[in-house]
């Protein structure tokens, strides 16, 4: 049994999709954020301190969107990835690390800088230049956006869940109205997903 340590909304939300497009069976820890914080002893199990953590047999990984890619290889949900052999497995790899590397890094700073931080050390320049940031780099999935309904090989795959998990965050943030039309279309499409339904109840019935 795959066992995920997990905080609602956060990186491993990419992972909880993933498991659930797949359908597979899994252990959700659910933890308060940040666990480093609010659950000392979690340390003892991933020293970063950081979610998602995922154990499945003797493999342990802290990366949401290499565990995606992971779990479909694995768990032969070949639809959910793109083949070597395939014309779009070099945009699908870039896609896949885009969400996170790219996209999400930008808004952490948003997020820290106007939430998390103490009052004192929260500094409205710093959110305000990474938000830009991140508005200047999701012109890319604006662009995929105007040709295709999903970022690479004309089906829905990890890569999608990667930056939809960006799309996400953005939301939590209040920046999703500032999205263009093509790239709101693509989110509204991504959340009628019946696994990203079902990740949503996993984590609120946790
Ligand atoms: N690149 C990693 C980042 C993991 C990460 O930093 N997760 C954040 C939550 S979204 C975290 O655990 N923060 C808590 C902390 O830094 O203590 C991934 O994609 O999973």
């Amino acid at each position: 049994m795959i066992t995920l340590y997990h905080c609602r909304n956060a990186r491993s939300f990419r992972v909880l999709w993933a498991l659930c497009e797949i359908g597979l069976d899994y252990e959700l820890k659910l933890l308060p954020f940040p666990p480093r914080v609010h659950q000392r002893e979690y340390l003892d199990i991933n020293p970063l301190g950081t979610i998602p953590y995922m154990i499945d047999g003797e493999t342990r990984m802290t990366e949401s969107s290499a565990i995606c890619h992971y779990l479909a290889v694995h768990y032969e949900a070949r639809e959910l990835l793109v083949q070597p052999d395939e014309q779009d497995y070099g945009a699908y790899l870039n896609w896949l690390f885009f969400g996170e590397a790219t996209l999400t890094f930008p808004q952490t700073l948003v997020l820290r800088y106007t939430r998390l931080e103490p009052e004192e050390r929260r500094n409205p320049q710093v959110a305000e230049d990474y938000e830009r940031w991140f508005f200047g780099r999701l012109r890319a999935v604006d662009a995929a956006m105007q040709k295709s309904e999903t970022l690479c090989a004309g089906r829905f795959t990890m890569a999608d869940i990667s930056v939809g998990f960006a799309l996400m965050l953005a939301e939590e943030l209040g920046l999703s109205g500032k999205f263009t039309e093509p790239v709101a279309a693509y989110w509204n499409r991504l959340q009628q997903r019946p696994a990203f339904k079902a990740a949503l109840a996993a984590q609120d019935a946790g």
